[in-house]
């Protein structure tokens, strides 16, 4: 009982003298809950027999509520959806306008969810699919949504949890359909807790909840800007598959548009895959319920297309790209038999077919899991490295390191110190240039097993070498015990751990973590974030968002049973925040970076104001706690030196550093607060790549047309282009300029010949001098300027517009 006050007192705090009044109303309201007052006896109540309630919630009782419906067929008042019998429903009138329904709770709750039973008299009429929820305390400022997105269109009970906050007002609003031109409730509850979670914007904040119409067990950024979810052949389950299809959602960050669709051309359940974005852009996806099936995702044009078949069957696999850009897979006896050695192949974009390493042995890494062998190969922890190399970094103790030269070769490098097998933890490569890998967590064996909370940082130089393996953290230890938890790098390079339980059992949800804690590699420590209220432990994905923040998402996929979240919850880090929990103003990249480039090269951009670095994040994928594509590059930025706020990085040159793919780029300010990324496809070669990305979030001023990289064929070369001011002159200079030269732009245009310098300062360096080339004494004076200013010149184009009054060109 103490603690329970000693939280209402601290969320009391936050909200001052006002706020605590309103906490100690709702902690006697509490009270109440808890069988002092009135409250209805309906015949009927929510049953979570399919999905996890909300958490240590408390229904709230009706007596006193007040409901404001935007219409209401005849017969099918407001109040029928709060009448304690399933058998009567609101029904609203048919509108094209949408619908919203207010319940006014009467007092202040610390709400965080809403349940509602659709009509249960019809089939699919008049369900709520696609909606928004909001709350208010005083029917006049409304907070959210705090949860938004699409339910399942399927006729059952339907919820939204989201993190509790003081609540009078509860507002459900949906949207029109043209399918359910009128929506019906049969049943309304609404759930409050008794404990009130302090906020503290510099740990971060949660939400909004983004609802699904499936339980998202696998995930991945798309090159597109979106967001692709899905869960297997059917949104609630994986087992009694019938094959060959899977069911999917897609969220427009954009739009906030949540959409469902099932996934039948490539004849593949891509339920318990391995996923990898390959070297071309195209995600990659391997194996699972449907075990020998490749399928291939283009999320740029939205299409899936079927792939050879792999050689060997594999479920549980893990897959990583290589330098090359092909695909790399290994393990998976959870399908396919586990009688087999699921020894190595690999998938060659360029052909979509699949060669065996017979020499990559997968018996190197394999756990003494109690299950056995279709446990002892699962979810690898796999870094694709230079010249062909896979470092595995577990969660076997042994480590190893894999080629995929030849025929495949294995070779042991090690242990993690004292580490243990530790299956379903985490690993992640936070700074891919110093080979700096953090492994977080896991235990000995896949399901009935103890989490430890051992850390480490491994660095791994080159290939076949033995890596350093060092603590992480005091004593090198997370701050909790955590398995089947979810990680994800940040710009900065702090690493966010999000879930998971002490004691990991599959679908249970006990022992579970609700706060997160976060790695910080410069004082080599674990602190806490802001702690949650949506448990999210086996078969829940994170993944870094083009935005900076994070979605937390998923959590069961087991038919019938109490452990299904059809959600996802945004984290805001505590880097987007101010100490009162405002918006930071966050730097922008305008221009200058290109949809796509190869490794290598260097960047030319520019930004809204000051930056003082920047980073390179792979898109992720990410299922089973495995997010092979997820790495870091941290870039050096220099200013280049004419105008204010443009700035020249050079990516790494090796690929098995910087892999090929999809990468998002961030750049940060002083005070660490990052951009939205600039999603850039970065190939080895000029072989053909996914078309360019378009800017996913809308926020990136397209200021120069952005074509097909140019070769560096002119890097450190200084040219003059005279009459560069306008037409034929100034495309040269931008060419030059994207070729890597240096440019002067000379005309006699003053004006007009600043303003295309400072429209070009993102692509390089290049100044305007005003020349008048009629005159020699301009001339000279050009030609000296240049060499003071670049300290060379190695060529002219003569462009200007001669056309003298007297004589014929000839005679000049
Ligand atoms: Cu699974």
């Amino acid at each position: 009982m103490k603690l329970q006050w000693a939280g209402i007192l601290l969320g009391a705090s936050v909200g001052g003298v006002n706020g605590m009044a309103k906490y100690m109303h709702e902690a006697m309201r509490g009270e109440r809950i808890s069988g002092y007052g009135k409250s209805d006896n309906p015949s009927w109540l929510p049953e979570f027999k399919d999905e996890s309630r909300p958490y240590q919630g408390h229904r709230i009782p009706r007596t006193e509520w007040t409901l404001t419906c935007s219409s209401s067929a005849p017969g099918f008042p407001c109040k029928n959806a709060i009448d304690g019998k399933s058998t009567t429903a609101w029904r609203s009138d048919s509108s094209d306008k949408g619908h919203t329904f207010i319940v006014d709770l009467g007092a202040w709750y610390q709400v965080g969810a809403v349940v509602v039973l659709p009509p249960t008299d019809t089939d699919t009429e008049g369900l709520i699919t696609q909606h928004k929820i909001w709350v208010s305390e005083d029917h006049e400022k409304w907070t959210g949504p705090v949860a938004y997105g699409m339910w399942p269109s399927v006729n059952r009970q339907r919820m939204s949890a989201f993190e509790p906050s003081s609540t009078r007002y509860l507002r459900i609003t949906t949207d029109a359909d043209k399918e359910n031109p009128w929506v019906g409730i049969a049943e309304l509850n609404i759930y409050g807790t008794l404990y009130t979670i302090p906020r503290d914007p510099a740990l971060g904040a949660w939400g909004p909840t983004l609802d699904f119409p499936i339980v998202p067990v696998s995930g991945a950024q798309e090159g597109s800007g979106m967001l692709a979810l899905w869960s297997s052949w059917a949104d609630d389950q994986f087992h009694s598959t019938p094959g060959g299809k899977t069911v999917m959602t897609r969220w427009d960050p954009l739009t906030g548009d949540v959409s469902k669709r099932t996934v039948s051309e490539t004849h593949h359940d891509m339920f318990c895959p391995g996923i990898s974005y390959d070297g071309t852009g195209m995600m990659v996806v391997t194996g699972g319920n449907d075990a020998s099936e490749t399928s291939l995702y283009d999320s740029v044009n939205d299409e899936w297309i079927r792939a050879t078949e792999m050689k060997l069957r594999r479920g549980y696999q893990a897959s990583t790209t290589l330098s090359d850009g092909r695909v790399f897979v290994i393990g998976g006896s959870w399908a396919g038999a586990s009688n087999v050695d699921k020894d190595a192949e690999v998938y060659d974009p360029a052909t979509r077919n699949w060669t065996m390493l017979p020499e990559a042995k997968v018996s190197a890494m394999l756990t003494e899991d109690m299950e056995g062998p279709w446990r002892a190969d699962n979810h690898g922890w796999l870094f694709g490295w230079k010249d062909l190399s896979v470092f595995q970094a577990g969660p076997s103790k042994q480590m190893n390191w894999y080629s995929a030269r030849d025929n495949g070769s294995v070779k042991a490098a090690g242990y993690r110190m004292q580490d243990e097998d530790s299956m379903s933890g985490n690993a992640i490569m936070f700074d891919a240039v110093k080979g700096k890998i953090l492994t977080l967590g896991g235990s000995p064996d896949y399901d009935k097993s103890w989490a430890t909370d051992a850390a480490h940082v491994i660095t791994i130089g080159e290939p076949g070498t033995p890596p350093k393996v060092e603590p992480a953290g005091r004593g090198g230890a997370m701050l909790y015990d955590r398995v089947f938890h979810t990680t994800v790098v940040l710009p900065d390079g702090k690493v966010a751990i999000f879930g998971g339980q002490k004691f990991g059992v599959a679908f249970n949800e006990e022992n579970v973590h609700f706060i997160p804690e976060i790695y910080d590699p410069e004082t080599n420590t674990f602190n806490k974030l802001q702690q949650n209220n949506v448990v999210r432990v086996y078969h829940t994905v994170s993944i870094l968002l083009p935005d900076a923040r994070v979605l937390n998402a998923g959590g069961g996929l087991c038919g019938n049973c109490t452990a299904n979240h059809y959600d996802g919850q945004i984290f805001t880090p505590p880097y987007l925040l101010t100490a009162s929990g405002q918006r930071r103003p966050r730097p922008e990249i305008l221009s200058g970076l290109p949809d796509r480039t190869l490794v290598g090269s260097t960047l030319r951009f520019k930004t809204s104001g000051p930056i003082s670095t920047a980073s390179l994040i792979r898109l992720g994928t990410n299922t089973h706690t495995v997010n092979t594509d997820q790495r870091r590059i941290p870039l050096d930025v220099t200013a280049t030196t004419f105008f204010g706020n443009t700035w020249k990085t050079t990516l790494p040159k090796d690929s098995g550093i910087l892999i090929p793919g999809y990468w998002m780029l961030f750049v940060m300010d002083r005070d660490g607060v990052p951009s939205i990324a600039k999603i850039m496809m970065i190939g080895v070669d000029n072989r053909k790549t996914i078309q360019a990305a378009q800017d996913p979030l809308g926020m990136i001023e397209e200021e120069n047309d952005v074509e097909a990289p140019i070769f560096p064929l002119l890097e450190g070369k200084v040219a003059i282009i005279t009459g560069a001011a306008q037409g034929m002159g100034k495309a040269t200079a931008s060419v030059f300029l994207r070729a890597g030269a240096k440019v002067v732009i000379a005309d006699v245009k003053a004006e007009h010949g600043a303003q295309v310098a400072e429209e070009f300062s993102a692509l390089g360096e290049v100044c305007f001098l005003k020349t008048d080339i009629s005159k020699s004494e301009d001339v000279q004076s050009l030609i000296k300027q240049t060499v003071s200013v670049f300290g060379r010149l190695d060529g002219a184009i003569n462009n200007a517009a001669m056309s003298p009054d007297q004589n014929l060109l000839i005679d000049f």
